[in-house]
Formats: structure tokens, C-alpha cells, sequence
């Protein structure tokens, strides 16, 4: 399904390079880019090229890219301990209304000293 973004949605507006962010990877199915507010450092998003408020708006070939690239960010950071989260509607603390999958490495406390 060709991709689809809405005119007023920010993450529409990353992926098309109007509002500036610090780029992780892209290909035909995802966009992937640090989070402004990061719980951790390399706290990262991936979100389908395809917009869709919450997980069943989007069509499955978009979703199947969206873990393989938290993955690869995954990897690239060395990071053994993270969660990979994903918020759908606002009870369940969705903020932005466009589908997107947090990569949130978890540094052990040891990573804190010195
Ligand atoms: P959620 O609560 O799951 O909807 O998380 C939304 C996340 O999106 C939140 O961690 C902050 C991030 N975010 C919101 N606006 C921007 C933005 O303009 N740029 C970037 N890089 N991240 C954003």
C-alpha cells in the first residue's frame, strides 16, 4: 500500500523533513529518529511511513519493517537491556496520534558511576 501522511501530524511532517529531527534510518516502509524527550540516552522512535493513529490503522507491511528496524537501533547502541513500547490512545498514554514504536535502552546503574 502506497505510503500515506496527514497534512497536520508532526510525525507526517518529520518524515517529510519539515520539522527537523536527528535521523536513525530510513527506508520504504519506516522513518526511525531520537525522541525530543528521551527517557534514556539513545532513546529512539520508529514510525511507518503510513499514517495511522493506533496499531490497527496501519497496514501490515509497514508494521513488519518496525521491528526489525528497533532491532537494528537496538544493536547499533549495544544495548542489552531495553524496552520497545508502543501506545495506542490516550488512556493508554499515547500522546502523538501517529503509530510509533519507543526504543528505550535501560543502562544498568553501574553506566552511572564515574
Ligand atoms: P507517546 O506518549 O507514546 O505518544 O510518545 C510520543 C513521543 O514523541 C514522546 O516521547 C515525545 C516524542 N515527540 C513528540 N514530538 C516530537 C518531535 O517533534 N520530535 C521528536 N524527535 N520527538 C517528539
Amino acid at each position: 500500500m502506497a505510503a500515506k501522511h496527514l497534512a497536520n501530524c508532526i510525525f507526517c511532517k518529520i518524515i517529510k523533513g519539515e520539522i527537523p529531527s536527528y535521523k536513525l534510518i530510513e527506508n520504504e516502509f519506516v522513518f526511525s529518529f531520537l525522541d525530543i524527550g528521551p527517557l534514556s540516552r539513545g532513546h529512539a522512535l520508529v514510525i511507518p511511513k503510513y499514517h495511522g493513529e493506533k496499531l490497527h490503522d496501519v497496514p501490515d507491511e509497514y508494521l513488519a519493517a518496525a521491528l526489525p528496524a528497533a532491532k537494528k537501533i537496538a544493536v547499533a547502541l549495544g544495548a542489552e537491556n531495553y524496552n520497545i513500547l508502543q501506545n495506542n490512545g490516550r488512556i493508554a498514554h499515547q500522546e502523538v496520534d501517529h503509530v510509533h514504536f519507543h526504543v528505550i535502552p535501560k543502562p544498568r546503574a553501574s553506566d552511572d558511576e564515574g
